[in-house]
């Protein structure tokens, strides 16, 4: 039976991943930051199946650790101050995190057991200013924010562990995928959250900001299929997972409203570009994942339509079962 050991398992990836791990009969391990209140949420229906490791990617010697008491055979970094906007406001913390905090789990691997496979969490924000479309892997790199910046890196220094140290070492470069369980910042969940409540009269505008960015968003269950195929083939690699679609927040502010039978939407939208607005924009993304259907027979299930559609539904159950 092999072990893994997940950093991030409390968040969207985490929890998916664990599912997955968990029905091919892994051992499964979570890392977790220690909080005054816990934040199991995404969890809570595995708890008893998987088990949690105190550990911080800030801190050195707690990643050793827990790699000594649990002594994974594969190693999923998807810890990471993973929000785009607060990477502005606390940039040398986005850095610690989603850039040396990859570092510190390397060097953790390299010293407890070189043969743990890793998995590194990297971005489509990486391609930022997009210098070709669709993006692939040889794609040059244009970040346009601190966290951007910060996966650039964690991208590299996985590459470069891979190469100095001969590790398996692995960089998923994934566009955007979102869920249900989708943090309530990030625009997709924002939306459909706002639709469910505008549609059962609790509240009456949606606040956002630019309505012209692009993204290519498949579903992150079908995602986390693919950071496990990469740590089980013969080689290690680095692949772009992607669906090949993208559509504009627009495009998911229309059909979320339309999936509950709402097609005046505009009414219900408030702009609010000094909140929402960025100092530098992605604007365009698109993923070529030629590589990742060649090489791990990987393809995403979940459509565009499909994912709106899954994700206002389950907004709608969650405001009807919390009232008022
Ligand atoms: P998420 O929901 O924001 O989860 C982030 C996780 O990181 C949470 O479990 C969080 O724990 C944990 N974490 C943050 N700082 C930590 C620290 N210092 N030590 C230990 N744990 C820490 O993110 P996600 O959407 O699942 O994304 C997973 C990874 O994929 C991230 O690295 C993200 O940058 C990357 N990624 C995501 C997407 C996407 O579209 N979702 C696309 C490309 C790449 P708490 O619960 O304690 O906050
Ligand atoms: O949902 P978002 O915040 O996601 P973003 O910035 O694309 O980042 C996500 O995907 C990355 C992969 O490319 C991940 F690496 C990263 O961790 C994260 O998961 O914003 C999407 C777009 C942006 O262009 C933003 O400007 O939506 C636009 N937007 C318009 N109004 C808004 C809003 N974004 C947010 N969060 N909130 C708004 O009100």
């Amino acid at each position: 039976m092999k072990k893994a050991l997940i950093t991030g398992i409390t968040g969207q990836d985490g929890s998916y991943l664990a599912e997955f791990l968990l029905e091919k009969g892994y051992t499964v391990y979570g890392l977790t930051r220690r909080t005054s209140t816990v934040s199991n949420e995404r969890i809570k229906h595995i708890q008893d199946k998987i088990e949690l490791i105190q550990g911080d990617l800030l801190d050195q010697s707690s990643l050793s650790a827990a790699l000594l008491e649990t002594q994974p055979d594969e190693v999923y970094n998807l810890a990471a101050q993973s929000f785009v906007k607060t990477s502005w406001n606390q940039p040398v913390l986005t850095g610690e995190f989603t850039a040396l905090g990859v570092t510190r789990m390397l060097e953790a691997i390299r010293s407890v057991n070189p043969k743990i496979k890793f998995y590194q969490a990297s971005s489509s924000e990486m391609f930022g200013k997009v210098t070709e479309t669709p993006q692939k892997e040889t794609t040059r790199f244009y970040p346009r924010s601190p966290y951007g910046v910060a996966k650039v890196y964690g991208h590299y220094i996985t590459v470069n562990y891979r190469e100095s140290y001969d590790l398996f070492a692995c960089s998923g470069l994934l566009f955007n995928h979102e869920s249900p369980r989708r943090g309530l910042e990030f625009v997709t969940r924002k939306i459909s959250h706002a639709v469910a409540r505008i549609h059962l009269g609790k509240q009456k505008k949606l606040e956002l900001g630019n309505l012209d960015a692009k993204r290519d968003w498949g579903f992150a269950g079908d995602y986390v299929e693919a950071m496990w195929l990469m740590l089980q083939q013969d080689i290690p690699d680095d692949y772009v997972i992607a669906t090949g679609e993208n559509h504009s927040v627009k495009e998911f502010v229309e059909l979320a409203f339309r999936t509950v039978g709402i097609t005046d939407w505009k009414q219900h939208i408030e702009p609010n570009k000094e909140e929402y607005l960025r100092p530098a924009e992605v604007d365009y993304l698109v993923g070529d994942a030629t590589k990742a259907r060649k090489v791990l027979r990987w393809k995403p299930k979940v459509d565009f339509k499909l994912l709106v559609e899954m994700m206002v539904t389950a907004d709608l159950e969650i405001e009807k079962r919390n009232g008022e």
